[in-house]
């Protein structure tokens, strides 16, 4: 057993709140050594993880890691949220007694990290100097040294995070143990793996993985979770949305939009995108944040600010390429520092890649290896279709590598929101864009955001997968309650941000092709939103919402048909008056749905029954 107060004594650990944290889990889980860490760490432990062959070279400052097969992506149902009040029980979280998962977790541990080092890792999830920032520190304790390294990519890490708090004990307590995971009977009854977060004491334990979606407790606990149930309680937002400014140079105005899209619509491509080639010498896309923003009023101006809390990109590698996210591939250029997870790797030549990276894997296989670390050379005829990268492979960066971060992304005073935007991944129905200027409606649309069912496996066709605000996997309390704090923090903002639902996936049943070409092409709609919310166009009003006249909006440069282009700024009413009854069934399951909402879904139902 090692000795903790010489550890905290080596690094400069005063906050005793911290010490105490750090002491009580070292008496539990048993590490033979503890360090604390900091970013100035970083390039000593990349080295012992190169030569512990945890990590391997990808080129100049880059890396590959590999996670334990049967863990690569974040566990839904092993997710719990957990507090004293059963009447945070809500349709999504997974609520338990706090007592019970407490104790569970504590026989879950015990002695889990014998033979290894606990890292104690203080952070911030907030720009420094924030108004949100007695909700930001954070000190998570893990014993897997790869998972230090991406929380040194993903959130602000030093013990002045944590030493120089004015409330000492405001700072919550991550708690992650990677466990035996070979021996974890992932995905069998038997499954030995616990997420859980106790919201109401602001601790987070997490047992069972150390893939980044389970084991980034700063991002994916704490910045959404935790940052959803504190900011209930004490009057902000935290949300699973992209944050983006556009910059049109030749009225001098500047653009902020948030936006949550369910998984695989195409979230981080939109924060990271560039303007239209035609449109580039006008607009400047500043990119602030691919997947999370803390939302508040600033009492002074009236207005709803925001900033991202995360301090890097955790992207989703599978089809990233010069044509989807440019951005992207220059964040992950040689010398950045990216550790890249699961991809396919060449040891010999040290690249790198995934399935859409480029239209076909490299011609010459020799050497390389598929995301398990098997030769893709050796597959059998059976196997030789299997990707090579996991689909849910990903690469770590941090934002100062993305090379149009906004020039602000660190001011701690956040950006004003012009626009709230939601989107999912919609075949028809869903317009290029419909904007809502009502607020009560604009919650509405968020809590019946939703992505197509893959129909395969989830039956009714045309039915979405319901993920409201993009935080089904995330939410931490009642979605009714939810819906009632939306209402009340930008309900107290004087300066309003207008909402929009964005769908850039509309096909023609015909032949399938995307109506409309996506990728930089998006911004247009969103610069439409910009011109409406000035009141320089008008659009046309229908029963769900303001959709562009053809002619409003900008289609310098761009190639599209009139057929395409009317049909996607057309409202398919009857699809529409389908989806109002599975939307009915979706809101009926919350509780404390709150009357206003229920008057919107009537709303536009009646609009839609008088089309
Ligand atoms: C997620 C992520 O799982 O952002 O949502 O990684
Ligand atoms: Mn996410």
């Amino acid at each position: 057993m090692t000795d903790v107060e010489a550890a905290l004594d080596d690094a400069g650990i005063k906050n005793q709140q911290v010490r105490e944290y750090v002491a009580h889990w070292a008496a539990i889980t048993q590490p033979d050594r503890i360090e604390v860490v900091s970013t100035a760490d970083d390039a000593r432990l990349v080295q012992e993880s190169l030569d512990a062959g945890e990590l391997l070279p990808a080129g100049e400052g880059r890396y590959y890691s590999r996670s334990y097969v049967k863990d690569t992506a974040r566990s839904e149902e092993r997710t719990i949220v957990a507090t004293s009040d059963p009447n945070d029980k809500g349709v999504y979280n997974n609520w338990r007694p706090a007592s019970e998962m407490k104790e569970l977790y504590n026989t879950l541990v015990a002695g889990q990290s014998r033979g290894r080092t606990m890292y104690v890792i203080p952070y911030l999830m907030a720009p420094p100097g924030s108004p949100l920032e007695q909700f930001a520190a954070g000190v998570q304790i893990t014993d897997c040294r790869p998972v230090v390294l991406h929380v040194i990519r993903m959130a602000r890490v030093g013990k002045d995070h944590v030493d120089n708090l004015a409330d000492q004990n405001s700072f919550v307590r991550a708690v992650h143990v990677t466990g035996d995971l070979p021996n974890l009977g992932q995905g069998t009854p038997d499954d030995k793996r616990y997420f859980i977060t106790v919201a109401d004491e602001r601790t987070i334990l997490h047992f069972g993985s150390s893939y980044g979606g389970n084991a980034l407790l700063g991002k994916i606990a704490h910045g959404l979770r935790q940052a959803m149930y504190d900011g209930w309680k004490n009057g902000f937002l935290g949300e699973q949305f992209m944050l983006l400014g556009v910059v049109d140079h030749q009225t001098g105005r500047r653009y902020h939009i948030a936006g949550g899209f369910p998984s695989a619509s195409g979230k981080t491509n939109l924060a990271m995108t560039l303007p239209p080639d035609a449109l580039g010498d006008r607009y400047h896309v500043e990119f602030y944040g691919d997947d999370i923003a803390w939302l508040w009023v600033d009492e002074e101006s009236g207005r709803v600010m925001a900033f991202n809390p995360e301090n890097g990109v955790f992207g989703v590698a599978k089809d990233t390429n010069e044509l989807t996210n440019p951005t992207a591939l220059d964040a992950i250029r040689p010398g950045t520092g990216t550790i890249f997870t699961n991809v396919a790797y060449n040891p010999t030549t040290q690249e790198v890649w995934w399935e859409g990276r480029t239209s076909e894997p490299p011609a010459d296989v020799t050497g390389w290896l598929d995301w398990k670390g098997l030769p893709i050379a050796d597959r059998t005829d059976e196997e030789k279709d299997d990707p090579w990268a996991h689909p849910n492979s990903r690469f770590t960066t941090t934002l100062a590598n993305v090379p149009n971060v906004a020039v602000d992304y660190e001011n701690p005073g956040g950006v004003h929101v012009d626009a709230v935007i939601f989107g999912g991944r919609t075949r028809d129905r869903e317009p290029l864009i419909r904007a809502i200027t009502d607020l009560a409606e604009g919650v509405y649309d968020g809590l019946t955001l939703g992505a197509e069912a893959t129909f395969a496996a989830e039956g009714v066709d045309g039915q979405l997968r319901y993920d409201p605000m993009s935080n089904r996997p995330f939410m931490s309390y009642g979605e009714g309650d939810y819906a009632q704090h939306w209402l009340d923090v930008i309900g107290a903002a004087e300066h309003q941000p207008i909402f929009a639902h964005v769908n850039w996936f509309q096909r023609d049943p015909e032949d399938g092709h995307f109506r409309w070409p996506g990728y930089r092409e998006n911004l247009r709609a969103l610069l439409w939103l910009a011109q409406l919310k000035n009141g320089e166009v008008t659009g046309r009003q229908t029963p769900v919402g303001i959709v562009p006249k053809a002619e409003e909006l900008n289609l310098d440069g761009l190639e599209i048909s009139e057929e395409d282009l009317e049909a996607i700024l057309t409202i398919d009413v009857d699809r529409w008056r389908q989806e109002m009854g599975f939307r009915e069934k979706h809101l009926e399951q919350f509780d404390r749905l709150p009357e206003v909402i229920w008057d919107a879904h009537r709303r536009v139902a009646k609009a839609l029954d008088e089309e």
